[in-house]
């Protein structure tokens, strides 16, 4: 059975755990507690590099998320999360690499203020603008689609979806899009 080495809070296991869900596959969650264990050497011989997420299936294992993400995809290619043409395929991997590259740099900071409301600092005021700038990019992306590629559900949405709905609990409105 597929395993999944995972931590609640982590924006990185999330969207792994969802594209699991949303393949119907059957796995096992593997919690990590990232207070220490992911230091532990069963975990370390698992990704050197301490981090969840982690996906094993059989005698393979894989780390990075997007990498794992590519794996289910191609391994368990039903139902499909990933456009095929050029230009879908393109756009669902900017909206992935902007959430990782852009918008989740500023919520790890915007997440550092909400401990220090008081905290005022050039960083704050560009995690702020990194942020909207990174959503105003989605939205014009999204344009009055329902989807980022196509007519589908793709890793675009799994990825994003899974940061964006935090952001006005972190001061950054959401533009509504009307229907
Ligand atoms: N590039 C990695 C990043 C994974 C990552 O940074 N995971 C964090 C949790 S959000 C982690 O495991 N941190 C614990 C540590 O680094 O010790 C991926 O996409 O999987």
């Amino acid at each position: 059975m597929l395993k999944l080495y995972y931590a609640r809070p982590s924006a990185y296991a999330r969207p792994v755990w969802l594209a699991l869900l949303e393949k119907h596959l059957s796995f096992e969650l593997i919690p990590i507690d990232l207070s220490g264990e992911q230091f532990e050497p069963e975990f370390l011989a698992l990704n050197p590099f301490s981090h969840v997420p982690v996906l094993v299936d059989g005698d393979f294992q894989v780390i990075e998320s997007l990498a794992i993400l590519d794996y289910l995809e191609v391994q368990y290619p039903s139902p499909s999360l990933l456009p095929t043409d050029a230009m879908s395929l393109a756009r669902v991997r900017m909206v992935q690499m902007v959430t990782l590259n852009e918008l989740l740099p500023a919520v790890f900071k915007l997440l550092i203020h909400d401990n220090n409301p008081n905290e005022k600092s050039i960083e704050l005021e560009y995690a702020q603008i990194r942020a909207s700038n990174t959503l105003s990019f989605l939205e014009n992306l999204l344009g009055c689609s329902r989807y980022f590629a196509g007519e589908q559900l793709t890793l675009a949405e799994i990825v994003a979806g899974t940061l964006i709905y935090r952001m006005p609990d972190l001061g950054i409105p959401l533009t509504i899009i009307q229907d």
